[in-house]
């Protein structure tokens, strides 16, 4: 009965679900007139954008709603990614890979005399994220939904999200994000879906009804959080699952009690408050983190989301016993670790369910991955801020902490210091919550991100948890889409790969491995060759319009792309660069492969070092590629403002890849799968994914480098002292000579100070000592270049050897390891 009673209000209209380019075209005309309200003769191209957008959106409706009546008329768990950053990129282009219509809607933009290429590049992305983090969780639902697992991202909807960055004199100046400012075709905004979130306030202990003791929380103030659904279409498949992110909202317009209390300002600035929320999101690498705003984001998405699946739990009709059965959570890092005490207040203050009883159904429901090594990069929030935010959730978190650390005192009795080290309170100093402990300690489940970080976690930072259980840390290594990153960003190699090895390889990468076979055919080597060509010829004409830089796309395009930090040494890279230029200042004769050096990646506004590796990157660009002397043959590049949409023209162009972070400390790296896949050759550490992809590929086709985490954890134990590596090596010492030279700062002896005397004196990523190691691979690059064919079968096999990289692998483990959840399939005639 239901589902014929939905037949009648589905998408009977074929202007608004049918696929053919008749269809598409009347939907189109309908949008632009109807929910545009434009008419033709004066309909700009957004205007165009959004009323295709309307009508790619009205077909993934219809998917939609089978998908969710196929979910709530079946038993079955649901996948729940709780991420405080989604980070999505543009949707248009992608939606019509996954509906498989990109031929139709070309075919009916061109009958209505509009430029499908062209709207697309209109659309401005939602930048609901940092970098890798953040991309991780977007590919993830990718994949859930490509692969019909059910399944719901939960995050916040910023309404500005990472801001743009602009290049003013050599320097990153933030410009705020506009991607609302004309409107979001693609999000569904639910004002009946709404929880409201405590803040502040003190607890009092009250004898319920039954006379069982309780604890009531009397906040000071509550926000409302609001769902904003944006439909997740898999690729190919009827399955289209729903990224929910929460905005927040006053409770009342205002509060009336205080405006009768003649307390008008006060009641307004609640309502301020209370929209700020969910206003901005933080970058990250901020040294002044510690922001009270950033962890009531935290709570608040958490608490949005937990209340959301109790409430869809009631109306199954579920009893609160099964809340595991029905709902995994995966927490992605400790940013919403916070879901360990609300999932337990929310079980016990709210719905009395005794504490063990609630400590099993959230320890059965929650598992927590972990993204970092650093130290000083684990979330910990002072006590006081902690107490006066959430004094509740403190109260839950001791008497965990409470129980916790008396089975430690058992298992290890005597043993104060591990007590200590283990607690989820630091104690040391001013007392901190240490959210990595709450999580490890409240979910059944802690995964590392790539094989090396998995095991660095054990035997690092989560040492004492990983002896106390072993059975608990697992490891997931990290995957992206081949839907965005490959058939979206790279339709020139899409064609070749479908011609050679067949169409079905987006959905099982491993098929790849059938061009091994062609890795030695002239012919498939020169078809291969003219892709990478043309993909290099749009990068340039992008970097054309946007710097005015000339680049030649038969130059070895080497790019490192990817947030700007000094762990990830972009300033190794610079160093390299200086080093090439004065050997060709020196000798003009000199027989280098012309190269082109692209850097891309914001830095945080507050991380001062990274803002002067942009300076100086810029700054070594200015001179080199206007100096005669150069002749062109060495092009640098800093891309502006590097994000999803950029990032999709800019990894099908790359030659060389740099993954050249300090070994131990890039958890996992995910843009280096994206190079991988469009066919670059890798130049990098034994860091993070970089060593698997080493073990794919094969070491004959990877350009390796640098000390391993043992060696760099040796170095650093025998006393590192950087300067003695500039003594013993000329090129480098003449490299950072010339930097404080002032030669790439317009005479300005000052400005690349801080960071020549932090390398000499610190260098706490150990740039000087990779050094020499750095530049001898290089070196082994340049030749392999000189040797075409070798080059481009190196290219082919990266491709064909790139399948294990897929985020389809990585979400198949989650579901069968972690989640263990089954794909449920969804029949369009349902509706
Ligand atoms: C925390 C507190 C306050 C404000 C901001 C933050 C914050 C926000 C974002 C801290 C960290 C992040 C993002 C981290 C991140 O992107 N990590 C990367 O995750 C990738 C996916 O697993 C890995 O491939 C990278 O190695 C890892 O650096």
């Amino acid at each position: 009965m239901a589902a014929d009673m939905s037949a009648s209000a589905s998408c009977g209209d074929s202007a608004r679900s049918a696929l053919d380019p008749d269809a598409l075209r009347r939907g189109v005309l309908d949008n632009l007139i109807c929910l545009q309200a434009r008419p033709l003769a004066i309909a700009t191209p957004h205007d165009w954008y959004m009323a295709l957008a309307y009508s790619v959106r009205d077909r993934m409706l219809a998917r939609w709603a089978a998908t969710i009546q196929t979910y709530a008329a079946r038993e079955l768990r649901v996948a729940c990614y709780l991420s405080a950053e989604f980070l999505i990129g543009p949707q248009l282009g992608n939606n019509l890979v996954n509906l498989g219509i990109e031929a139709e809607a070309r075919a009916a933009m061109q009958s209505l005399g509009q430029d499908l290429d062209g709207l697309i590049a209109l659309e401005e992305e939602p930048g609901l994220g940092n970098g890798g983090l953040g991309r991780l969780a977007a590919c993830y639902l990718d994949s859930l939904a490509t692969l019909q697992i059910p399944s719901v991202g939960y995050g916040i909807r910023y309404e500005f999200g990472i801001f743009d960055q602009v290049i003013r004199d050599g320097r990153q100046v933030e410009a705020t994000d506009k991607w609302l400012q004309k409107g979001n075709p693609w999000e569904i905004v639910r004002p009946n879906v709404n929880y409201y979130v405590r803040f502040g306030g003190h607890t009092q202990v009250e004898n319920d009804a039954q006379g069982r003791y309780c604890v009531r929380w009397i906040p000071a103030h509550m926000v409302k959080g609001v769902a904003c659904d944006t439909p997740m279409l898999g690729f190919r498949v009827n399955t289209c699952n729903t990224l929910r992110l929460w905005k927040s909202e006053a409770v009342e317009s205002f509060d009336l009690e205080d405006f009768n209390a003649g307390d008008y300002y006060q009641a307004v600035q609640e309502k301020v408050i209370s929209e700020t929320l969910s206003k901005v999101l933080y970058p990250n690498d901020e040294p002044e983190a510690g922001k009270r705003l950033r962890l009531a984001q935290q709570y608040f998405f958490v608490s949005c989301s937990l209340q959301d699946m109790l409430r869809l739990l009631d109306i199954k009709g579920e009893p609160i016993a099964r809340f595991s059965d029905m709902f995994t959570v995966q927490l992605n890092d400790t940013h919403p670790s916070i879901a360990v005490a609300e999932l337990m207040r929310l079980l016990v203050d709210e719905r009395q369910v005794p504490w063990d009883e609630a400590w099993n159904i959230t320890r059965g429901t929650l598992a927590y991955t972990n993204h970092t090594l650093l130290p000083e990069a684990l979330e910990t929030w002072g006590l006081p801020l902690f107490r006066s935010l959430l004094p509740r959730l403190l109260e839950i978190i001791y008497e965990i902490n409470r129980r916790f650390l008396d089975e430690v005192r058992q298992r290890y009795p005597g043993d104060d210091a591990r007590v200590a080290r283990m607690s989820m309170i630091d104690e040391a100093g001013e007392k901190k919550v240490r959210m990595a402990h709450l999580a490890t300690v409240g979910c059944h489940a802690v995964n590392g991100v790539a094989e090396l970080h998995s095991a660095l976690l054990k035997q690092t930072v989560m040492r004492d948890f990983a002896q106390l259980w072993p059975e608990r840390f697992k490891n997931v290594t990290n995957g992206v889409t081949p839907r965005r990153f490959m058939l979206l960003s790279n339709p020139g190699l899409a064609r070749l790969l479908d011609k050679t090895v067949g169409e079905g390889w987006a959905t099982d990468l491993t098929r790849l491995r059938a061009l091994e076979s062609h890795a030695d055919d002239p012919g498939f080597l020169d078809e291969w060759r003219r892709v990478k060509y043309s993909n290099k010829a749009i990068l340039a004409q992008h970097i054309r319009s946007t710097t005015g830089v000339e680049v030649d796309p038969a130059a070895l395009f080497d790019i490192q792309v990817k947030r700007i930090h000094e762990y990830k040494r972009q300033h190794l890279n610079a160093l390299y660069i200086v080093t090439l230029y004065q050997r060709l200042r020196r000798d003009p004769q000199l027989a280098v492969a012309p190269r082109c050096f692209v850097f891309g990646g914001k830095a945080a506004p507050g991380y001062a070092m990274a803002k002067l590796i942009i300076r100086l990157i810029n700054g070594v660009a200015e001179v080199v590629n206007n100096d005669p002397s150069i002749a062109g043959r060495l092009k640098v590049v800093f891309y502006p403002n590097f994000n999803v949409k950029n990032a999709q023209f800019i990894y099908p162009a790359a030659d060389l890849s740099e993954q050249i972070s300090t070994a131990g400390k890039e958890a996992s790296g995910t843009g280096n799968m994206k190079f991988m896949m469009n066919g670059a050759l890798t130049i990098g550490t034994l860091d993070g994914a970089n060593v698997e992809i080493r073990e794919e590929v094969g070491e004959e086709n990877f350009f390796l480098f640098g000390m391993t985490d043992s060696q760099v954890e040796e170095l650093r134990r025998d006393g590192y002292r950087p300067a003695d590596f500039a003594a013993g090596n000329g090129e480098l010492r003449d490299a950072l000579d010339l930097i404080v030279s002032g030669h790439f700062s317009r005479g300005d002896r000052d400005m690349f100070r801080p960071l020549v005397d932090n390398l000499l004196h610190a260098d706490p990523f150990f740039v000087l000592a990779d050094y020499a190691d750095y530049v001898a691979c290089q070196e082994r690059v340049n030749s392999a270049w000189h040797d075409m064919r070798r080059w481009t079968r190196m290219s082919i096999l990266n491709t064909a050897r790139s399948g294990k990289f897929s985020s389809d692998r990585a979400i198949g483990e989650y579901c069968h390891e972690i989640w263990k959840i089954r794909p449920v399939s969804v029949a369009l005639e349902r509706l």
